[in-house]
């Protein structure tokens, strides 16, 4: 029996999959939810055997936010005591890999959690948005720090103080999403992704993720000091003798995965 409620969990190949699992509140980010991501996110990031995770939700929504009606009554203290987000710093350092798969609502803290994420590949169905303003509040989860940098500052400006959403082709236009397929390709393209990152090398993965980390963390000079003891610091692995002997020999390299 599955451990988890709210999401589905499913091991294929080298890829952990995480499908958000609540229809009837189109996959509303209640405490439970948050913490069944977050927990299955670490236990795939702590398995060696797993190189990239895809997390997706349904068809109607990837997710249409915080749980609303979970936080309706709650107050400053309760909130500010409880800090009920934390959890999320885990997820968004997770050090494999993670495309998000998003298919219709991606609202508020939905949108917040495909932005940490590495790659969102999104339905043409996808709509994304930060619609917190309409209700009283801003957005809690990074949607006022990663989509500046995902969009430029006016566009991100004009969706968080507006709550205008914005469909799939504009968010790709504007630089939120990877790539743009049709609905009933979004699956297949997210594992074919996911696998493609899972049979490179695995530290050599680790290494290129931390270093694009660093390019939203830190200023341009210590980025790509970052980068340049990142990339030398792979010349220390077998991975790159294969992979530049496997070049030279004109053969597919073998990363040792088991
Ligand atoms: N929270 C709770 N329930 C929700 C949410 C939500 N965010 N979104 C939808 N639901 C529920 C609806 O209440 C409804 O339940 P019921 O059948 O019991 O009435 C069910 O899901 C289906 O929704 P709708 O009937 O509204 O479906 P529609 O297709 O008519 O509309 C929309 C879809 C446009 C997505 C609409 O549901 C909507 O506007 N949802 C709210 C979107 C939103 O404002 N999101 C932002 C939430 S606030 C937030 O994310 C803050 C993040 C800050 C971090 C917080 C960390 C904890």
């Amino acid at each position: 029996m599955s451990e988890y409620e709210l999401i589905l969990t499913e091991t294929r190949g080298r890829v952990g999959h995480i499908t958000l699992n609540r229809p009837e509140a189109l996959n509303a980010l209640n405490r439970q939810l948050m913490r069944e991501i977050v927990s299955a996110g670490r236990a795939y990031d702590a398995d060696p055997d797993i190189g990239a995770i895809v997390i997706t939700g349904s068809a109607k929504a990837f997710a249409a936010g915080a749980d609303i009606k979970e936080m309706a009554e709650r107050d400053y203290v309760d909130m500010y005591l409880d800090d009920p987000f934390a959890e999320w710093s885990e997820f968004s350092r997770l050090r494999t890999p993670v495309v998000a798969a998003v298919a219709g609502f991606a609202l508020g803290g939905g949108c917040e959690l495909a932005m940490m994420c590495d790659i969102i590949l999104a339905a043409d169905t996808a709509r994304f948005g930060q619609p917190e303003i309409k209700l009283g509040v801003i957005p809690g989860m990074g949607g006022t720090q990663r989509l500046p940098r995902a969009v430029g500052r006016y566009k991100a400006a004009e969706l968080v103080l507006t709550g205008r959403t914005m469909d799939a082709e504009e968010a790709e236009r504007a630089g939120l999403v990877s790539r743009v397929v049709p609905a009933d390709e979004l699956l297949a393209e997210a594992a074919a992704t996911a696998e493609t990152i899972a049979s490179m090398s695995l530290p050599v993965v680790y290494a290129a993720k931390e270093a694009l980390q660093a390019a939203e963390e830190t200023v341009l000079a210590e980025g790509l000091r970052f980068e340049k003891q990142a990339f030398t610091a792979t010349f220390a692995l077998d991975d790159q003798t294969e992979g530049m002997r496997a070049f030279r020999d004109k053969r597919s390299p073998d990363f040792g995965h088991r």
